[in-house]
């Protein structure tokens, strides 16, 4: 059985997808917080901003989910160090360790200015839209180096949204399924000859965005659609007065703002209204794991 680590593990997806890989891995779980293990997985506590956690926890693993990190639009410093120096510690040490195989949930806001009215693939060049996911970009192109240069097996999974069940119209087109994440995190360890490759993580949603045919070539075949949500969904949503992000797949990660002046630091007002848009945009969920 192989073992797998899943950093950032106390997060959303790292909750659902725990409970969907219980026995088919050995899973090591990382966190900056401290968490309970259940039967067969270990924790161990870690701050992947520090390079020496990052080696520790990487250590003996046979692939890595890196989850780890802040995962809405907020304050530069924090995303910093959570998703550049956080990612390149996962990568480097993954590297040192002698880990080839690394899967690294990106997220549909690296390609997020993207319009609503086309479909893109995994070819198309990065449109983050915020600065969250400028660092998702920063995350595949290390990706990348780490394949081309080391030889290392990279999967990149550009995840919509995990949710059990979608919860709003512009969800309805990138929602994925606990069960589909699950799908796409075991292709993205099992399958061999893994090189570089970037899939959409998304169910088989009938108003997708995404061409996910590098996904099918792999072997994925979603179990989910988000279709039969979509009507009591669509009657209950009000209408959006922000037209910049009804027109982008990123919706209002599209137009949230979060970052402080130059030296000014965020005041609690700023910071009270982040959280308010950071969970509305993130639907739900902590700011940052791992
Ligand atoms: C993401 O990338 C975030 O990690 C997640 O919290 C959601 O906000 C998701 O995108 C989304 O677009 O719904």
């Amino acid at each position: 059985m192989k073992t797998v680590l899943i950093t950032g593990a106390s997060g959303d997806v790292g909750t659902h997808l725990r409970r969907e890989l219980a026995g088919k891995y050995k899973l090591v779980l990382s966190d900056r917080r401290p968490m309970k293990a259940a039967k067969g997985e270990k924790f161990i506590r870690a701050d992947i901003a520090k390079m020496a956690d990052a080696r520790k926890i990487t250590k003996g693993v046979d692939a890595i989910v890196h989850l780890g990190g802040y995962s809405v639009e907020g304050p530069w410093p924090a995303i910093l160090q959570a998703n550049i120096v956080g990612c390149y510690n996962i990568f480097e040490a993954a590297r040192r360790n002698g880990v080839k195989r690394i899967l690294f949930p990106t997220s549909n806001h690296a390609v997020g200015f993207y319009r609503r009215d086309q479909t893109i693939d995994h070819r198309v060049y990065p449109k983050p839209d915020s600065r969250y996911g400028v660092s998702k970009v920063f995350g595949e192109a290390l990706g990348s180096l780490y394949a081309d240069k080391y030889g290392m097996e990279v999967f990149m999974l550009r995840i919509g949204n995990v949710n059990p069940k979608p919860i709003d119209k512009r969800r309805l087109s990138i929602w994925l399924s606990p069960r589909d994440l699950a799908q796409l995190v075991s292709i993205g360890i099992d399958h061999p000859g893994i090189r570089f490759e970037i899939v959409y993580g998304v169910s088989g949603n009938k108003r997708s965005w995404y061409d996910n045919s590098n996904a099918t070539r792999l072997g994925y075949r979603p179990q989910d659609d988000s279709e039969p949500f979509a009507e009591e969904i669509l009657r209950n949503e009000k209408p959006s007065n922000d037209p910049i992000a009804e027109a982008h797949q990123g919706g209002a990660f599209c137009t949230a703002e979060d970052v402080p002046l130059p030296g000014a630091g965020p005041t609690p007002r700023r910071r009270a209204g982040a959280r308010r848009r950071a969970s509305a945009a993130g639907g739900a969920g902590r700011a940052r794991s791992g």
